[in-house]
């Protein structure tokens, strides 16, 4: 992963303005937010998944890229104060404590709208960009991941159900997970067996990701995680640790997982790399 998300960094690099291009506030906010040390994990699964398929990691890392920047946005907004109001993120304060809302709004839409300039600029035929795209707009979106933030906001302090704890998971997160898997699929050609495959993969480590993410929210320090624990609980939170507990949640992470995994059976050993990013999104400890 470390390997993969420094080729994903230069890559960033080279796409996003410099600092100081004019509007250097704006520049300087995309900047702050997305080279401050994130693990790169949509990125990498994208590289992983097109490697599975028999394609080029070179050629679809403005995709890849891409994954990063609608994650980046997404947490931008997330820790406005209309939204989840959080002052840390990736141990870093976060975008509109430094440069205040305004830019940290303009630097999420800016973000926002480069991925899709960075989706149209994969070197790969034309149908596997349009069907690629559509991935993405659809992962992101309202029927993505800004429904299932919608719902998690609207649901703060009320008392869950099953079905709409999974749909928020499913979609804030969960979403973006198996699209990054999908789209690296789809621009390597992959069979509609392959990308099948990826599908069912994609989803059971959304959900995991998510449920990882819950269990750090109350096991894990704000040294560890580089952002503010405990908080779910504080705000009254959908999450799994507050509907099943810890070890139930823990248990239905690693059943997921281990679909997740038997899905990658046909790929053979081109999946490795997409099993050892499976494992550490269930196990990881950052
Ligand atoms: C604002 C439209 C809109 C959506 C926001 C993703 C999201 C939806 C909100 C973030 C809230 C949150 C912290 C969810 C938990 C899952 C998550 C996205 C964690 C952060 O992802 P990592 O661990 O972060 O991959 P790094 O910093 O490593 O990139």
């Amino acid at each position: 992963m470390r390997q993969r998300g420094q080729l994903v960094d230069a890559a960033l690099d080279k796409f996003v303005p410099r600092r100081d291009y004019f509007p250097a506030k704006l520049h300087s906010a995309v900047r702050h937010s997305l080279f401050s040390g994130g693990k790169r994990l949509r990125p990498v699964l994208v590289l992983a998944a097109a490697e599975a398929c028999g394609g080029s990691a070179r050629d679809v890392l403005p995709a890849a890229c891409a994954l990063e920047c609608i994650h980046t946005y997404s947490l931008i907004h997330d820790d406005l104060p209309a939204m989840d109001d959080d002052d840390l993120r990736r141990g870093q304060p976060t975008c509109h404590k430094v440069f205040g809302e305004a830019a940290a709004i303009l630097a999420g839409d800016g973000l926002l709208t480069l991925a899709f300039e960075l989706m149209a600029r994969c070197p790969v035929r034309d149908d596997r960009q349009l069907a690629a795209i559509r991935l993405l707009a659809q992962a992101s979106g309202m029927a993505g991941m800004v429904g299932g933030q919608m719902a998690d906001i609207d649901a703060e302090g009320e008392e869950v159900s099953l079905p709409l704890l999974q749909y928020i998971h499913t979609h804030k997160t969960g979403r973006l997970i198996q699209a990054s898997v999908l789209i690296g699929g789809a621009l390597a050609g992959g069979t509609p067996a392959q990308l099948k495959a990826l599908g069912v993969f994609g989803e059971t480590m959304g959900l995991a990701f998510q449920i990882a993410d819950d269990i750090l929210n109350v096991v894990g320090t704000q040294e560890q995680l580089g952002k503010s624990t405990g908080t779910d609980s504080a705000r009254g939170k959908a999450t799994y640790p507050a509907y099943f507990g810890l070890e139930e949640s823990r248990r239905q992470a690693q059943a997921l997982l281990e679909r997740g995994l038997a899905a990658l059976e046909p790929f053979g050993r081109r999946a490795a790399p997409l099993r050892a990013l499976a494992n550490f999104t269930v196990q990881r400890e950052v």
